[in-house]
């Protein structure tokens, strides 16, 4: 089998965590906010925080990312501490990790290894599972597959052929890439479901609302505000995963879709994206995106960049976007209030979704906007009165 030390869940295990700062400019605010947020990743994974090493660098070395001092540094960390996992917040080559898993003795997680396996967490619907086990078992085969070369090589020199080795590697690659297509192929028959039902949507004309923002932003809270449903909102990252979607009405009573779905994160892993394209289709197909920004966040700034970048890489940053910056309850003097571009459109709602400030001049603006929408003819259909079987049958 293949290594399933590296595949078993996380719980509760002690962690040392790594940052290194590699611009060498040592803008301490940045660092200690990246280092903030890793904690919360790696307490959203499951695993104990219990300390933290940094440092600098001008470039990742081949061998360990970090150099062989720090990594001694590190190495007596795990010891001292009792760790049984170290967290790097960096993207490891194969090679990096299996060189520092054998010097540190303990397990080692990249910062996509760390995403995923928060994601393995809170997968729940049969379609999130099954993308999360696809990014899961292609991040396993590259390590896999690249990280036994050396051992091919060392067999090839004595002349060893088909040792018991050789086979296992074969065999595992083999039950991977059988596994693969096998996930693929399930996917491919859930995901044209989905594609259905958003065809129905739009015939039906429905337009679709979709909240994107960074992790933790609000979305989850506010989705329940805007439609009197209990989905699962907390004070984790990542905590949406599996799309939701409910009918709501707008001021004037046309009926719209509004659409939660999974956060952005800064480095957003590629293979994640590719794995949950079909969730991440929902936005790509949204009439207007609802753009939450926690603006009590100190680097709410950067991440609405972020997201954007991500939007952008999803081919999503064309779709009109109202930004709505929630949790003025935590911001001094935060009122609620619209501002508007300079064509008269509605930029940006300062709100709380936990409070309820604001929210009328949501209401408001995605009011404005789907009559913008009706006078270029597009929804017509959905306002000149929908038959609710039609409706329930579009969700
Ligand atoms: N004070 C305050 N807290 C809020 C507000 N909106 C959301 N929160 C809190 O922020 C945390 C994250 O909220 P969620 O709604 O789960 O955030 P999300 O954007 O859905 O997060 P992910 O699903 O993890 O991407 C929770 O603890 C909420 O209670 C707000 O307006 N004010
Ligand atoms: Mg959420």
């Amino acid at each position: 089998m293949f290594d399933r030390a590296r595949s078993r869940p996380l719980g509760a295990e002690r962690a040392v965590l790594v940052q290194m700062d590699l611009r060498g400019t040592g803008r301490g605010q940045d660092q200690a906010a990246e280092l903030a947020e890793l904690r919360e990743l790696a307490r959203s994974a499951g695993v104990i925080p219990v300390t933290a090493i940094g440092g600098t660098r001008k470039k990742p070395s081949p061998q360990y990312y970090v150099g062989s001092g720090k990594a001694e540094e590190i190495r007596a960390a795990v010891e001292r501490e009792q760790a049984v996992v170290a967290v790097f917040n960096h993207e490891l080559s194969p090679s990096q990790e299996r060189n520092l898993q054998r010097l540190l003795n303990c397990r080692v997680l990249d910062r996509t290894g760390l995403i995923l396996e928060i994601f393995a967490r809170r997968a729940q619907t049969h379609e999130g599972k099954l993308q999360v086990e696809l990014a899961q078992l292609q991040h396993i085969s590259t390590r896999l597959v690249r990280g036994w070369t050396h051992l091919e090589r060392q067999k090839g020199g004595i002349g060893l052929r088909g040792g018991p080795g050789e086979t296992q590697l074969e065999s595992d690659r083999r039950l991977i890439a059988g596994r693969i297509k096998q996930v693929q192929k399930h996917l491919d028959k859930v995901q044209q479901q989905r594609a259905q039902g958003r065809k129905r949507r739009s015939k039906a004309a429905l337009p679709t609302l979709s909240l994107v923002g960074y992790t933790n932003a609000g979305k989850s809270t506010l989705f329940n505000t805007l439609t009197g449903a209990k989905i699962y909102a907390a004070n984790q990252l990542f905590a949406t995963l599996d799309p939701t979607m409910r009918r709501i009405e707008l001021p004037g009573g046309a009926p719209a879709v509004l659409a939660d779905t999974v956060g952005f994160i800064r480095d957003l892993p590629h293979g994640l994206v590719a794995a949950f394209r079909a969730t991440l289709e929902e936005t790509r197909l949204a009439s207007l995106l609802l753009h939450v920004v926690d603006a009590s966040d100190p680097q709410h700034q950067e991440r609405r960049e972020q997201v954007n970048q991500v939007l952008q890489e999803i081919g999503a940053r064309d779709i009109p976007q109202i930004e709505v910056y929630n949790k003025i309850d935590l911001v001094e003097n935060g009122a609620p209030r619209l501002e508007r571009n300079h064509d008269g459109s509605v930029k940006r709602v300062w709100v709380s979704a936990a409070n309820g400030a604001g929210l009328d001049l949501l209401r408001l603006a995605l009011a404005e906007h789907a009559a913008g929408q009706r006078n270029t003819n597009q929804y017509e259909h959905a306002i000149n009165g929908l038959e609710e079987q039609q409706l329930a049958e579009a969700l």
